[in-house]
């Protein structure tokens, strides 16, 4: 049975790969290799887009290493396309797992004419409409309020939908995340908050983040159950992930998972992870060690079902193709004209807009006498 408020993370599987505790059945050897692919995906996208940021080719770009088991064990924990998610900007691997296509994040992700935003969005800042996945915002918590108000209306609207909310362990020192727990928490709305805790916000570790022993016991305080569960086994992830979910959709009110996880690489391209910085080498090389995928392989050997090395290479080599196919396939539908940004917004575009529209024409007609746009 599975309990929240433990002192120690809810485990499955040690980081040697030996489960600790039966393995439920669903975790059949081909749930597992599942698994591991989206997660291996995962990490290879992460390397790929380093290079296509090297390469100039995008602007920011916030790596999910070292927490796939978090992200894609709530992805299959939550009913895609049905459920509505608030997630922060580290989640792509949640958004793939969920079926976001390659091709749409690789869009927004470049800025290109296929990008649903076209551009308008911080890069990285992607959204679903079908898969409900609600455009994100860089402003750290600010997803949290809005949630516990998608949750409120699907209580008041009587829909079997609920609401996840994702953020990081430096959210939770934000107004808006106390805010947004209060009204969820009082109003017995349907929201599952997840707390992918990577024990870092930027430079800020979490023992400077908050004097609570953790971020799961906060959720006594808003009269929801709190859960604590190691971010790195995804047996575990979804084991929680589903029990919490099933109880907030059975009308128990909202809940909090918090996964115990680290951020591996750095926080952002902006981020300057070097030696003494802010974290010892030590201490990457130690969560390192305990790799979420690693795990699953070891996890996989131990149940005789490994995965060969050959598999594994042709996976990484898949994803990269994958990439690089739908890089290519986004970047031919070329950059959105600069005219778009007075466009979508007004029926009838406002006096200040239509003048800053006309600098911009005369500026251009300066700047390119020859091929003068209209
Ligand atoms: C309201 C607000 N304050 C500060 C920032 C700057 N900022 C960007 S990311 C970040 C750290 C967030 O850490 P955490 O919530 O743990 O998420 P992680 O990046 O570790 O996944 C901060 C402080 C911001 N974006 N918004
Ligand atoms: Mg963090």
């Amino acid at each position: 049975m599975i309990q929240p408020h433990t002192t120690n993370p809810i485990r499955y599987v040690a980081e040697d790969g030996e489960p600790i505790q039966a393995l439920p059945e669903r975790f059949t050897p081909e749930l597992l290799r599942s698994l591991h692919h989206d997660m291996l995906r995962a990490r290879e996208f992460d390397r790929k887009l380093i290079t296509l940021l090297r390469q100039g080719r995008t602007t920011f770009y916030a790596q999910s290493s070292g927490m796939e088991a978090t992200q894609v064990g709530l992805a299959r924990s939550l009913r895609a396309g049905h459920d509505w998610v608030w997630p922060y900007y580290r989640d792509h691997t949640l958004a793939l797992s969920m079926g976001m296509s390659m091709y749409d994040l690789l869009s927004q992700c470049l800025g290109t004419n296929s990008d649903s935003c076209r551009g308008r969005q911080m890069p990285h800042h992607f959204a679903s409409a079908a898969l409900k996945f609600v455009s994100i915002s860089s402003s750290i918590a600010s997803q949290v309020p809005p949630a516990a108000g998608s949750a409120m209306a699907q209580k008041y609207l009587g829909t079997d939908e609920i609401t996840v909310c994702t953020f990081g362990d430096g959210a939770t020192s934000e107004g808006d995340w106390h805010a947004g727990m209060n009204m969820a928490g009082a109003a017995k709305a349907p929201c599952l908050f997840v707390c992918e805790n990577n024990q870092w916000a930027i430079s800020t570790g979490v023992q400077q983040q908050t004097a609570s022993s953790s971020i799961h016991i906060k959720a006594q305080a808003y009269g929801m159950p709190g859960y604590y569960v190691d971010g790195n086994d995804i047996v575990a992830v979804m084991e929680v992930c589903a029990h919490a979910a099933a109880a907030v959709r059975a009308g128990e009110g909202p809940a909090l998972v918090e996964c115990l996880t680290y951020r591996v690489g750095s926080h952002s391209n902006a981020d300057a992870d070097a030696e003494k910085q802010y974290r010892t080498r030590d201490e990457v090389a130690a969560w390192l060690a305990r790799d979420p995928i690693v795990r699953v392989e070891k996890l996989l050997e131990h149940l005789g079902h490994p995965v060969s090395s050959e598999e594994r290479s042709e996976m990484i080599a898949q994803t990269h193709r994958e990439v690089d196919q739908q890089v290519l396939r986004a970047e031919a539908t070329g950059q959105p004209d600069w005219r778009i940004m007075f466009e979508d917004v007004y029926a009838d575009l406002p006096s200040h807009l239509r003048e800053q529209a006309a600098t911009l024409r005369a500026e251009q007609a300066r700047a390119e006498p020859e091929g003068v746009r209209a």
